[in-house]
Parts: C-alpha cells; structure tokens; sequence
C-alpha cells in the first residue's frame, strides 16, 4: 500500500477510535461534560482555589475534593484539627446531653453515644472554631453538628443563637437523623422532625443535613434506601415547609447502602431541586462494607458537584474520582479500542491484497 492510503488509513482509525470512545463515555450514563468544564483537572489547583475564594460555599465545583474531620469530639482532636490551617475544611461532631468531665449538671456536650461524657462542651467547641476563623481569613473551617436527640438539639438552642449569627465566614451544618432507615433500623430513636425543623428556622443561613438512622457494618450487602424512606423525607420536608425557604439542604447517606440506591435517590433529590439545589453527602463508618463500582457510580451519576465525600481515607483512594472513566467504563473503552484496531488490522489486510 502507497503512503497515501496508509496516510488515510490511519487517519481514520483515529477519527474512529476517538468516536467510539466518545460515545462509550457518553452512554455510559455519567456526566462527563459538565464535570469537565466545571472543574480544573489539577487537584492541587482546585485546592488551592477552594482555599483561596471560600468555594466551600459555592456551587459547580469538585466538592469530594472538600476534606474532613470526622468525629472531632474531644478536645485533643479539636487542637489537631485546629494546629493544621490548610488541611481540613470542614468538622464534623457530635453532640449529646451529658457531663463536662463526668461532673455538674447535664449540658449539651460532644461526645458519640453511647458516650455521655466529655472534655469538651459544645459552647466551647464553637467558639474555639469561631476564634481559629478569625484568626485564618481564607482558611476558615467549616462545621457540622450532628445533634443525637431531639432533647439536646433543644437544649442547644441558646448556644446556637449566642455563636451562628457569629459564624458568617464559615458554613454551618445542622444535622440529625430524622427518620428510621435502613436497614429496618429500630434500635436508635429518630430525631423528632417537626420540632427539629421548627429550631432549624431560627438559623437561616445554615445548611439543613438531613438524614436516616442506620443499621449497617461489615457484613451487611442487601440494604437500600427505600422508595418509603424517600418519600418520608420529601413528606416531611413538605409539611414543615422547608422547601418554601430555599434554605440549603444536604441529604447525609451512608456509603455502603447509598451505593444501591441509586434510583431512589435521585427521585429524592430531583422532587427538592424543583424548588431548590440539594446535594448529597456520602459518609461512611470504618469497616462498612461498601461495594466500590455502585458507590463510584452514584457518585458520577449526580456529578462532582453535587456530592460531599466524608468517608475514610481508604474508601476515597478507592474512588479514583479522577475522571469518570474508571472501572467499568475502562473496560468499554479498552474494548472499543480493541474493535476498531481489529477493523484496522482487517482493513490494512485487505489493502495490501488489493492496492
Ligand atoms: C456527549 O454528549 C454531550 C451532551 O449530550 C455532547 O455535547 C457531546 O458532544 C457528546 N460527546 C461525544 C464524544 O459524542
Ligand atoms: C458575637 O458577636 C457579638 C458582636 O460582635 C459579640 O458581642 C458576642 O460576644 C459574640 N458572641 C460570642 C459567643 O462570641
Ligand atoms: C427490631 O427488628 C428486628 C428485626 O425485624 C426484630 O427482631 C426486633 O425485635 C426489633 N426490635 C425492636 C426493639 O423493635
Ligand atoms: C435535579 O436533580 C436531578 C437528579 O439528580 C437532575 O437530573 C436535574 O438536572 C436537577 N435539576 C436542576 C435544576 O439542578
Ligand atoms: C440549581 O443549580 C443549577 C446549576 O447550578 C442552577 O442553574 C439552578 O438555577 C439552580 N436552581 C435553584 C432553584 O437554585
Ligand atoms: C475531585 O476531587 C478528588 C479529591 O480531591 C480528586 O481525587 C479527583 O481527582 C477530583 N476530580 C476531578 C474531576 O477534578
Ligand atoms: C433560593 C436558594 O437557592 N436557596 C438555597 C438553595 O440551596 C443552596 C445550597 O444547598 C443554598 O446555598 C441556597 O441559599
């Protein structure tokens, strides 16, 4: 064959193999466009930006790229979190009706049931979040309360009125489990919904995370969130008139049974966006079994912009939220390719035969 055709030949594997590629990542469901566009593809840039304007707050960006610290409920793990400005955006704890140091009266304190006992109150949580904010403008920390029971979220309600107005640079998270969940969870008391919206109206600018209690570890596979469950939330959300508000919300799931159930939740958080933007976030216990491929494709099937990621080191690394192309759609990929060099093959066969 002349150096014409192979010339041509070649050209048009290209032209093909970028074509059936294309395609192979468009069908597979994930929006790759708009990711791309929305998000610079160098990690440390997008840090860096994130940092740089305050983007914890904003829309469109790669928000698994938001780091945290979970379960910051002692005073040494506040100190850690806080001796290291640039590392982690966001706090998360928890908060029940318990001792200061096991002594004096019941008060709202961060602690983990069945824990019931701190070193540290959730008055001086907050305030030593507010003074590190002061402190690093541009680095500020964001924090999520994860309240255990209607009786202390209550109970919390002074504190909270004395500090959020306070915290205008940073985002603030009120969470609680308001429903039972999966699967079949009855051993933890929901938070009372009614009476934890009704609370939630005093903080406008805080973002509601709204959740399931949950029954899940190492040896659960099966468990999902349920059309019932899902639409138990969108009922209660609609009889205390949260969605009217437009204030943020953010739907807390766990990463194992979220990873199968997909469908239900974006029925969920498409019958909220008509009136308002909800996004996800993906937590997980240590030790959960998560199945890795659904998880990853839940997460693209909303796009980066949507998801907050707050799980263990190991299951993010897992993730490879790189680019959408990973596992499954590497294989689509790695066969098309194989396709078209095979017609290719044949072609330049069948040329030399007949030029
Ligand atoms: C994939 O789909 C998007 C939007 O539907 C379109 O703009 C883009 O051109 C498609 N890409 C390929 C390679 O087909
Ligand atoms: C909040 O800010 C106001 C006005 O700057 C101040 O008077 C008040 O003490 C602050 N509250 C706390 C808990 O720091
Ligand atoms: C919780 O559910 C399990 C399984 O359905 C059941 O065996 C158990 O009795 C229930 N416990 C309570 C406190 O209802
Ligand atoms: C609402 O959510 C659905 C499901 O995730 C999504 O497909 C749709 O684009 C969203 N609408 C808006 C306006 O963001
Ligand atoms: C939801 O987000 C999309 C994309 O960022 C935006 O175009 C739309 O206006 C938002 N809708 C509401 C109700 O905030
Ligand atoms: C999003 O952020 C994660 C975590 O930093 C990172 O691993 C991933 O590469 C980012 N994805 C894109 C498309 O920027
Ligand atoms: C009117 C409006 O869009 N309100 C809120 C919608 O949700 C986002 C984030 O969850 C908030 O930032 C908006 O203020």
């Amino acid at each position: 064959m002349d150096s014409k055709t192979a010339f041509l030949a070649t050209t048009l594997l290209f032209v093909l193999v970028a074509k059936i590629n294309g395609s192979a990542l468009n069908a597979s469901n994930y929006q790759y466009q708009v990711v791309e566009r929305r998000t610079p593809a160098d990690p440390q840039v997008e840090y860096t930006f994130l940092k740089q304007s305050n983007m914890v707050k904003a829309w469109g960006t790669n928000l698994t790229a938001i780091t945290w610290a979970h379960a910051v409920n002692s005073q040494q793990l506040l100190d850690e979190v806080l001796s290291k400005p640039g590392d982690i955006d966001f706090i998360e704890a928890d908060i029940v009706l318990g001792k200061l140091n096991g002594e004096g009266e019941d008060m709202p304190v961060m602690a983990h049931p069945p824990a019931t006992i701190s070193d540290i109150t959730l008055a001086q949580f907050l305030y030593q979040i507010m003074e590190f904010n002061r402190a690093h403008e541009g680095q500020e920390k964001g924090v999520k309360l994860d309240f255990k029971s209607i009786e202390v979220f209550e109970g919390s309600l002074d504190i909270l009125d004395e500090n959020i107005p306070n915290m205008t640079s940073n985002p603030v998270w009120i969470n609680a489990d308001i429903l039972s969940g999966p699967v079949d969870q009855n051993r933890t008391v929901p938070v009372d919904a009614d009476r934890f919206f009704a609370g939630c109206m005093r903080y406008k600018q805080a973002v509601l995370s709204i959740g399931w209690t949950t029954n899940w570890g190492a040896d659960f596979r099966d468990g999902e969130y349920t059309q019932d469950q899902c639409d138990a939330m969108l009922e209660s959300l609609t009889a205390n008139n949260v969605l009217s508000t437009g204030q943020g919300i953010t739907f807390p799931v766990r990463a194992g049974i979220a990873a199968n159930s997909e469908d239900q939740l974006h029925r969920l958080v498409a019958a909220v966006n008509e009136t308002n933007n909800s996004t996800l976030t993906v937590w997980s216990s240590a030790g959960d079994y998560v199945d890795v491929e659904k998880l990853r494709k839940l997460i693209w099937s909303f796009g980066l912009d949507r998801v907050y990621l707050d799980v263990p080191e190991e299951l993010a690394a897992q993730l490879e939220l790189g680019n959408p192309g990973n596992g499954a759609s590497t294989f689509k990929s790695l066969f098309s390719f194989s396709f078209v060099a095979l017609c290719f093959w044949a072609l330049s066969s069948w040329l030399q035969r007949n030029i």
